[in-house]
């Protein structure tokens, strides 16, 4: 048995449909590691003892993928460095300083396969930009799907890991695989669980504080909604930054903190991740985005590297 290994998000639920479609010839399982946790669990390690080879697709774990003991291979488009261990062939287009706008992206060309998987993780990773893609614009044309249907799939296929649902997100692989997108845009577990988000969202944008073009925002929530509080900041309503804070997320704090395209050079994120590493904090993300999740006893550590770095005063 094959296993794929996968981020909860919308691109890494895609890029595993890719994977299962394409790239394994017999049967497959999948797994998420714990959502908002850039670390592989028991869980994740006993599927992997149990797999003859691993796939690990978006997933910015380059420490996890130097422990796996079988053959594995390891799509993304973070920024990470060159994997060591001999088991595993990487293929990440960052690493020779080339931008991919999703692993979902990675892979479709990777295999020169270009379909729904290929445009709802892009759509979900980059959002309304993907659309100036030339394969994703191609494929959008060729399924006949509109913008407004690629954004609506991914935000529902996103309502998994919003809503804490792990075993949702694993069950998504076979959904996008399963069904026909037109379906996709109905199936009811998602749009259940999106309406429970709704309430949520709307109640912690409420109380957002600005400063300028500066966005800021804490509050307290089982539901995994910062990355999304923080794209609707910086995307839609227009903020430069946008940091968002959950106090209390499993008991864990968890950050996040995005900057617009514009004046994301100056901002440094990589060497901001590499700062919070350092401090022994489980930090990741990309040129505009920094997410990290820790115990509330490192929170002021966390708090003093992220402002000291981004120039804000707490
Ligand atoms: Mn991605």
């Amino acid at each position: 048995m094959q296993l794929i290994v996968h981020h909860w998000d919308a691109d890494g639920i895609c890029s595993a449909s890719l994977i299962a479609k394409h790239l394994v010839s017999e049967g497959c399982t999948n797994v998420s590691p714990p959502i908002g946790e850039f670390r592989f669990d028991e869980r994740v390690w006993k599927a992997i003892g149990s797999s003859e080879s691993v796939f690990v697709a978006d997933l910015n774990v380059p420490g996890e993928v130097e422990r796996i003991d079988r053959k594995t291979t390891f799509f993304d488009h973070h920024i990470q460095p060159r994997i060591q261990n001999r088991l595993v062939r990487q293929i990440n287009p960052a690493i020779n300083g080339e931008k991919a706008p999703s692993c979902a992206f990675v892979i479709s060309r990777h295999i020169d396969w270009w379909g729904v998987e290929s445009v709802i993780g892009t759509v979900g990773d980059v959002g309304r930009e993907a659309l100036s893609i030339p394969e994703i614009k191609k494929s959008m044309e060729r399924l006949g799907m509109s913008e407004e249907d690629a954004v609506k799939i991914a935000t529902l296929m996103d309502t998994n890991h919003i809503s804490g649902n792990r075993e949702g997100v694993e069950k998504a692989v076979r959904v996008v695989g399963e069904l026909e997108w037109r379906e996709l845009i109905s199936f009811e577990p998602w749009i259940r669980q999106s309406e429970r988000i709704e309430e949520e969202f709307r109640s912690v944008i409420s109380s957002v504080s600005s400063e300028g073009k500066r966005a800021f925002v804490e509050f307290k929530s089982d539901f995994n909604i910062i990355s999304r509080v923080a794209r609707h900041l910086v995307w839609e309503v227009g903020y430069d930054e946008a940091l968002v804070i959950n106090r209390d997320f499993g008991r864990r704090v968890q950050l996040y903190y995005r900057v617009s395209k514009k004046i994301s050079r100056e901002k440094d994120l990589a060497n901001l991740i590499s700062k919070l590493r350092s401090a022994g904090v489980n930090a990741g993300g990309k040129d505009e985005v920094v997410g990290c999740v820790f115990s509330p006893n490192k929170w002021d550590v966390v708090r003093e590297i992220v402002y000291d770095h981004l120039g804000w005063f707490g």
